[in-house]
């Protein structure tokens, strides 16, 4: 067993003292407040003695914040967990007004990256985050953090927060709009289109008992309109299937009762300007459309930038991410959202009609990213 005598300002200090030479299994023996040395000591704060001790082997064990709170709790003297709690809330205030300077912050500031902070940018960059969106997180995490005690469970907080903040809250469709709601559903193929949309009109139709129609403009693969035909005879909803862009106006007509209009597109190549030219066509066919851009999470990063800037041409959008379940980080999500600042709404995860699909909650994706690291 190893005994050391600690002299500190306060009682703070001293216990950090011996958490960072006897790690955190140490256990206090004796504590005291003493006078200062000198005359003039008299008259200052008292120092506090403390006494520790620890088995040896148990000296080696790495810090970590659950110890500390098992320790603190025997302890009882010190009321550092109330401390913690707090540090945690005046950073959660802190980012909250913060964060909304967030493009503020100069991207171009040399910012010294403390240890801790390591293995959450790591994290990130595992989670498919871009580089500079990691790096922009942890500049302002790193900023915004106070690491006098170096709390972990401060920068998880804080991080958390970060990336909360910059997903902001999902723009889900207003099923109970007194106005009739015109979705359409594009992106690249094979991402989901057909089946989220199925999803949809199931959740309006059975789920909010909305009348729901349905409308195909994808009649490039002989498959492609039965596979909607099936969904609509199995929820027991109208489907009307346009060959050319003009007779969207047409089916919409026809369709003037519905509270909810579904349209699905063909899945487009986004890098070819023909096809891209022809979902244009069909939007500008659409009053008020509520545009959905259909993203798998799987899809690279490259791509995605790539796919985002063939549909540029689309002023206002939400952004929709697919196979959620397939992914091995979220990150692209995050990607996605920063590159375009267009509003997040529905995620879907996995294959099942109806059941697959949720709003797509900034708090549950942020907690995705880094929860895991911290607990
Ligand atoms: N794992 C997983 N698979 C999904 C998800 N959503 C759709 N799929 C599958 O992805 C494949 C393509 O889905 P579709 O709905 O046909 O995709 P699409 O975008 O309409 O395809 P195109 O019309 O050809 O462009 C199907 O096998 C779906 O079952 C999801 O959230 N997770
Ligand atoms: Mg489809």
């Amino acid at each position: 067993m190893k005994v050391k005598r600690y002299i500190a300002n306060d009682a703070q200090e001293a216990m950090l003292k011996v958490k960072s030479e006897l790690g955190a299994n140490a256990v206090i023996l004796h504590s005291r407040k003493i006078k200062r040395p000198g005359f003039l000591g008299l008259f200052k704060k008292p120092l506090i003695e403390m006494v520790a001790a620890v088995e040896e082997n148990e000296r080696k064990k790495k810090y970590n914040i659950k110890n500390e709170k098992k320790y603190i709790n025997n302890q009882g003297e010190f009321n550092k967990i109330d401390e913690l709690k707090q540090q945690v809330g005046n950073i959660e205030n802190l980012l909250n007004n913060f964060i909304h300077k967030i493009d503020n912050v100069e991207q171009t500031d040399e910012v010294k990256r403390p240890i801790l902070f390591d293995k959450y940018y790591n994290h990130l960059i595992e989670n498919n985050i871009e580089k500079s969106i990691a790096e922009k997180i942890m500049n302002i995490a790193v900023k915004q953090v106070s690491f006098s005690s170096e709390n972990e469970e401060v920068i998880n907080k804080a991080i958390k927060i970060i990336i909360r903040e910059y997903l902001g809250t999902p723009n889900m469709i207003n099923e109970d709009s007194k106005d009739q709601k015109k979705i359409i559903l594009v992106g690249p193929t094979g991402v989901g289109k057909t089946t989220t949309l199925a999803k949809l009109a199931a959740r309006f139709a059975i789920g909010k008992n909305k009348s729901v129609g349905l409308i195909t403009a994808d009649t490039y693969r002989i498959a492609a309109v039965e596979q909607l035909r099936t969904y609509s005879e199995i929820l027991d909803i109208p489907i009307k299937v346009i060959y050319e862009p003009e007779e969207i106006q047409e089916a919409i007509e026809e369709f003037k009762d519905k509270d909810i209009i579904l349209i699905d597109t063909a899945g487009r190549n986004h890098r070819s300007a023909e096809q891209l030219e022809e979902v244009k066509k069909l939007i500008s066919y659409i009053e008020n459309p509520d545009i959905f851009l259909v993203i798998s999470v799987t899809t690279g990063y490259k791509d995605i930038k790539s796919i985002i800037k063939a549909y540029d041409f689309i002023e206002d959008y939400h952004l929709l991410f697919t196979k959620l379940d397939e992914a091995t980080g979220v990150g692209n999500i995050l990607n996605a959202k920063i590159l375009t600042n267009k509003k997040l709404s529905y995620i879907t995860t996995g294959q099942s009609v109806p059941d697959d699909i949720e709003y797509a909650n900034s708090e549950k994706i942020a907690n995705i990213i880094v929860g895991e690291l911290y607990e």
